[in-house]
């Protein structure tokens, strides 16, 4: 078995002899690569939490091998401070760079100035770009904790992903429409907002070339591991905490604990179901320091609506899917988005995943900011 698909591969291999072979990436880009490479495989089925899984905490170990003074990566709890007047005042650009426009390269932060020719999707090799202005008056609004709570309430009571249950005389649906929408799905399409919001590489497969991928990444993996613990409270069976497809056929239930990974093929899903096997916990969100006075003024815009995906978005998400199949999908969101929006501004509770009580930290991810 391939690391990789071939469709992918087929694509990855000129872009990586025009920049030297891997041998002349540094270790940055190859990372970005692998998840370029893989990016068919690992998104738009039910691998996708499993796989991110693996890869940020194989990412972390790398790091901390590489530098003894890093002790584990932190997560950014977006969803609590999702409005453009909470998440543009954090100290996390102080850190990371800020945005100063659209197709604009980020001023500060350790990667400013850096350029990554293995990103082919620009014109010509870029640094870090982010597709809006941290000052500006037009910032999007990331995904809320009530949209993550509602997914739970909404699809997560049943179980990881979606089951073909109107499927007739053993054909799979075409149209899959709710309940046969899952919980994952949800969980997947509100991680992409972020990617979304973001604009510049965090909105291709070369993402995780900005280390808000790492930070992003590491809190959808929080709530995972938050909504896994619910399950567990629930008693729900280990197998129906995994169910729904996979890339090995996205048109059947084919996700399985014995699936191996893309590229990690030398493990499965029941040996990275757990953030425990990778020895990773979470710590409660905690405010980060304050930020130092800005030198100019901050955003306070107002939240701006969810803007839908484009079909363009959706076609190369959901590779391997019919027209009917990527609609079905497409609308699914939309309306889980627009009743979680009626049910906040009516103000009607909702009942998601029980906060969980405080854990031992291990690992040392922690949020900058609550
Ligand atoms: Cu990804």
């Amino acid at each position: 078995m391939s690391r990789f698909p071939a469709s992918e591969l087929s694509y990855a291999q000129p872009n990586l002899n025009k920049n030297g072979g891997v041998g002349n990436l540094t270790i940055w880009e190859q990372i970005a690569f692998l998840h370029n490479t893989a990016g068919d495989a690992i998104h738009g089925n039910g691998i996708f939490l499993l796989f991110h899984r693996k890869f940020i905490a194989w990412f972390e170990q790398l790091m901390m091998e590489a530098n003894p003074d890093f002790t584990g990566l932190f997560y950014w709890a977006t969803e609590q401070q999702p409005l453009p007047s909470q998440w543009s005042k954090d100290p996390i650009w102080d850190h990371l760079g800020k945005a100063v426009g659209r197709g604009r390269e980020i001023v500060g932060g350790p990667l400013e100035n850096i350029t990554f020719p293995i990103d082919d999707n620009f014109a010509s090799p870029r640094s870090l770009i982010r597709d809006y202005d941290l000052n500006g008056s037009f910032l999007p609004s990331f995904a809320s904790a009530a949209s993550y709570k509602n997914a739970f309430a909404r699809f997560g009571k049943d179980g990881y992903g979606h089951g073909y249950t109107n499927s007739t005389f053993g054909a799979v649906c075409n149209v899959c429409l709710p309940p046969d929408y899952g919980w994952a799905d949800a969980a997947q399409n509100l991680h992409f907002t972020f990617h979304k919001a973001q604009g510049g590489q965090m909105s291709n497969y070369f993402s995780p070339l900005d280390f808000l991928f790492w930070i992003h990444h590491s809190n959808v993996d929080r709530i995972y591991h938050d909504v896994q613990v619910a399950w567990q409270g629930m008693g729900l069976p280990q197998e129906k905490q995994i169910y729904g497809n996979s890339y090995l056929d996205v048109n059947s239930e084919s996700l399985t604990l014995k699936t191996p990974l893309p590229y990690f093929t030398e493990y499965t899903v029941d040996d990275v179901q757990f953030s425990a096997q990778m020895c990773v916990q979470y710590a409660p969100p905690v405010n980060g320091p304050p930020a130092p006075p800005p030198a100019t003024k901050l955003a306070t815009a107002p939240a701006q609506p969810f803007e839908k995906f484009t079909a363009a978005f959706w076609e190369k998400i959901l590779v391997g899917r019919t027209p009917e199949q990527r609609a079905a999908h497409a609308a699914s969101f939309e309306q889980f988005m627009a009743g979680t929006d009626e049910e906040v501004a009516s103000g009607t509770p909702i009942d998601g995943n029980a906060p969980r009580s405080s854990m031992r930290i291990k690992n040392g991810r922690r949020s900058p900011r609550a």
